[in-house]
């Protein structure tokens, strides 16, 4: 008989089967036949096509078989989401009811779906019940909250409509949750595509939204392949597209999103470090990693993958990994006692087989425990890799697997560079003792989420999304709530004849220009009879003659363009007022170089930032009657509205040196014993084209935010006004404004747009253009899949205080990054 010290060493207690006969009825009830859930009523598909089967990744049984949605399927989903939308935005109150109603059916039925989560993800029995049901219900209720309150915190915002959202196989009820709940408590209806391989828990879930009170049409789910979520990114009726999984789907729905106006959050992969410092709590660093990337078997979207570690610890840390390891019980899904169930699918088991024998041909050394796996099944032993280079494979890929990848490090700086050392930018964790550390690093970690001392936390309060190649856009807490709304009125419908118009007689604008020789001694081209019938504008107007050409402002100094190449700006009244610099896209690469060399303006004070902004604006007054002049020059406009815009922009700037360090984050309460500090970061470098009206106010308009909450921008003045643009840098220098904080580049709109979509260093575009241009810059930026934010052709009216300047602007200039901080010693 063992000894009570063996029985503790060695834990072998025996099976603990979760019973599943419930589930096992409501499966037989239904044999082949889940059908569509269309305005609160089970549909079979206008199309026939063979059931999609559902198959156990534990054991490969066969679960269910689903149907397979059609464009037909989808249009009629969506037709019903329109018409039940008018009465379901109207009463926040009603909402929030039902929103409840859903939360306590969840817990009702918290056995139920943790049961079916786990026959039909492969998940442990464990993690369902705790997590992901707990978790989805906590969704609904806190989004309950929102519906009841944004009648009145967000009186300014609408919804948008119906909202398509296409989530993955990882967390299925908790993704369904996460996506569903904000957008119904905000007023949407919904059209939901579950993944194939894990539509269950949604159906069951739809069964229920009767009892909850649902209205018909405000609820629909449409089961089948990915072309079911092409279908519904494509469908016109849509006005967002929420969408989690991989970064290429992500990048697909970008692409064809684009110049759509449909509103878009991408939650798409990562490759998070997970660092460890000296005099971290050693033990609870190996808990964490327990937590970080075997959780879900490593089939975590923010999963700690990247270990990185001081290297004066590696060898201790890395022994009580294998110790842990060795313990780790894979197995049965349903029985309560394992740590790790089955990957989704053979498939995906043969790829992660792939990822680690690659790692290992690349040089990484592989170490497996020796534990016991079922000889059926998608498993995968848990798998820790040393000795991994930066170029090897796995150290930059996503393996959505068990697998993880260690290194070391050896100072402060050396662990940032390795952790930002990815495309991917969705979140990091960090185990140390010394707070002031974590918090250094936690603001320097490129990432939206970081966990100090514990790791893949998750909340309905919290802002959860990354950056770069894990997407933009987040969701949870009040900035999850506003990627469901839209500001009322915010944007002047203007005729789109115009707008393109405009870009016309522009670009006619730039050939002549082109072929004309540069002030500055440069020839570029052949004469032009159209540009020499621009006659300079004369002295004696207000202000005196202008015969100067204007240079790019890059990096805090004047520079010659490139291509040597300058354009002629003509007045109101045709004659020519000055020449400018007509840069290419070598002027946008050296002005996205200067801008990136800049990057400590990110790192100076919000109270700086505001004192410099309002030095730019008593500098502007002092110039206030020359910048009049101009202005009325080439707007033709009376002395008194020229004042007038000027006027405005001096207090645009005011507005935005208030906001520096005005504009801060929040602290979330979520029910674990954490602070959550929500954080408003620079994004970096953001690109900005400037549009063609008001050509002062909104230049001005859109830098002040951009440089007030921290950001370095290349910005394209107003393609046919630029020259008050080329005055306010001269004001720039004068006021103590860092070089390379601002750079200036002139020239033809469209295609200095498309050299900044199309730059990997710029994180960020605004576009105030055609509406042919916005859907470029989108189609272009998803490439890298930057942040955009267009106008789709629309007008925006600067004078307005309500329309011009604000909150929107501050939003679309930061990205929140959540820093977990849990608490709790012994008390
Ligand atoms: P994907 O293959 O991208 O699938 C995600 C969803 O998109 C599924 O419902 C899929 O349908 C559908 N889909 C496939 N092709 C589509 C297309 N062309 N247009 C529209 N929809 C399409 O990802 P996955 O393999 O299920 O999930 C793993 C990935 O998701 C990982 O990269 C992971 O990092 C990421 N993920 C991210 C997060 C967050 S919050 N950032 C959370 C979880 C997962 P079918 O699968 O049914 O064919």
């Amino acid at each position: 008989m063992s000894s009570v010290p063996e029985i503790f060493d060695r834990l072998a207690y025996g099976p603990a089967p979760e019973q599943a006969g419930a589930v096992r009825e409501w499966l037989a009830a239904h044999g082949e036949g889940f059908g569509l859930f269309i305005a609160g009523q089970w549909r079979s598909s206008q199309q026939d096509s063979p059931p999609i089967p559902c198959v156990n990744p534990a054991s490969g049984e066969r679960l269910a078989g689903l149907t397979q949605s059609c464009a037909q399927d989808v249009n009629e989903a969506v037709a019903c989401a329109q018409a039940a939308f008018p009465a379901w935005a109207k009463s926040g109150y009603a909402r929030a009811r039902v929103l409840y109603a859903l939360g306590r059916l969840i817990q009702k039925h918290s056995r139920f779906f943790a049961v079916l989560e786990s026959l039909d993800n492969g998940k442990p029995i464990r993690e369902a019940r705790d997590l992901d049901i707990p978790l989805a219900a906590r969704h609904f209720t806190y989004h309950a909250g929102w519906a009841q309150l944004i009648g009145r915190e967000l009186a300014d915002h609408e919804p948008l409509g119906v909202v398509g959202q296409i989530i993955p196989w990882n967390f299925p009820l908790l993704m369904l949750a996460w996506k569903m709940a904000p957008a119904l408590a905000a007023g949407n209806c919904v059209v939901l595509k579950p993944a194939q391989d894990t539509s269950l828990t949604a159906l069951y879930f739809a069964g229920l939204c009767a009892e909850a009170g649902v209205p018909a049409g405000v609820i629909n789910i449409l089961t089948g392949d990915g072309r079911v979520g092409e279908q519904i990114v494509a469908h016109p009726g849509i006005a967002k597209i929420a969408f989690t999984g991989s970064t290429e789907v992500g990048r697909l729905i970008r692409r064809a999103t684009a110049g759509t106006g449909k509103a878009l959050t991408l939650e798409l992969g990562g490759k998070s470090p997970f660092v460890v410092f000296e005099d971290a709590d050693l033990d609870g660093a190996v808990e964490g990693l327990v937590d970080g990337i075997w959780l879900n078997q490593g089939q975590v979207c923010c999963a700690g993958s990247r270990l990185i570690v001081e290297e004066s610890v590696l060898p201790v840390l890395v022994g009580k990994i294998k110790a842990r390891l060795s313990r780790m019980r894979v197995g049965d899904p349903l029985d309560k006692a394992i740590d790790m169930g089955a990957l989704i699918s053979p498939a995906h088991l043969e790829r992660v087989q792939r990822f680690v024998e690659q790692a290992q041909a690349q040089g990484a050394t592989v170490w497996q425990p020796q534990i016991a796996l079922p000889r059926q099944g998608a498993f995968y032993p848990p798998t820790l890799l040393t000795d991994v280079s930066p170029a090897n494979t796995v150290w930059r890929e996503e393996v959505f697997g068990p697998v993880l990848a260690a290194t070391s490090f050896r100072t402060l700086r050396e662990a940032a560079e390795l952790s930002n050392n990815t495309r991917y930018g969705l979140a990091a964790t960090v185990y140390t003792e010394n707070i002031n550390r974590a918090l250094e690093l936690a603001v320097t970690l490129e990432a939206g989420v970081v966990w100090i001392n514990t790791t893949n936390e998750l909340d309905a309060a919290c802002g959860f999304g990354g950056m770069r190649e894990s997407g933009f856009g987040r969701e949870g807490g009040l900035e999850g709530m506003l990627e469901y709304m839209r500001e009322r009125d915010a944007w002047r419908a203007r005729p789109e004849g115009e707008s393109e118009s405009q870009a016309q007689a522009l670009s006619h604008a730039s050939k002549v220009a082109a072929s004309h020789p540069d002030r500055a001694g440069h020839p570029s081209g052949q004469a032009s009879a159209d540009a020499s019938s621009l006659r300079p504008a004369g002295a004696g107007t207000p202000g005196g003659r202008i015969d100067r050409t204007f240079k790019h402002y890059i990096g805090g100094k004047h520079c010659r363009p490139d291509g040597g190449c300058s354009r002629a700006v003509a007045d109101s009244r045709g004659r020519l007022a000055a020449w400018v610099a007509d840069g290419n896209r070598k002027d946008v690469r050296d002005a996205v170089e200067a801008a990136r060399l800049a990057g400590r303006w990110g790192e100076t004070s919000a109270h700086l930032r505001s004192q410099i902004l309002f030095y730019i604006a008593e500098n502007l007054t002092v110039r206030r009657e020359e910048l009049a002049a101009r202005l009325g020059r080439l707007t033709g406009r009376t002395a008194s509205r020229s004042r007038a815009e000027v006027d405005a922009a001096v207090a645009r700037v005011f507005v935005y040196g208030g906001w520096a360090d005005k504009y801060d984050g929040l602290v979330h309460a979520p029910p674990a014993r954490s602070m959550v500090l929500a954080v408003p970061e620079p994004i970096g470098v953001v690109g900005v084209i400037c549009p063609d009206e008001a050509p002062l106010l909104s230049f001005i308009s859109l830098l002040a935010p951009v440089i007030a909450m921290g950001n370095r921008c290349v910005i394209v003045p107003c393609g046919n006004m630029p020259l008050p643009a080329l005055d306010v840098c001269q004001v720039l220098e004068a006021s103590d404004v860092p070089a390379g904080v601002v750079n200036v580049v002139t020239g033809e709109r469209e295609a200095l747009a498309g050299a900044l979509a199309l730059h990997d260093e710029v994180d960020c575009l605004w576009y105030f253009g055609t509406k042919s241009g916005s859907a470029r810059v989108e189609t272009q930026a998803a490439e890298s899949l930057k942040r955009t934010w267009v106008n789709h052709g629309r007008g925006r009216d600067w004078m307005s205080e309500r329309h011009g300047e604000g909150r929107t602007f501050l939003r679309e200039a930061t990205q929140m990054k959540n820093i977990w901080l849990p608490y709790g010693d012994s008390l």
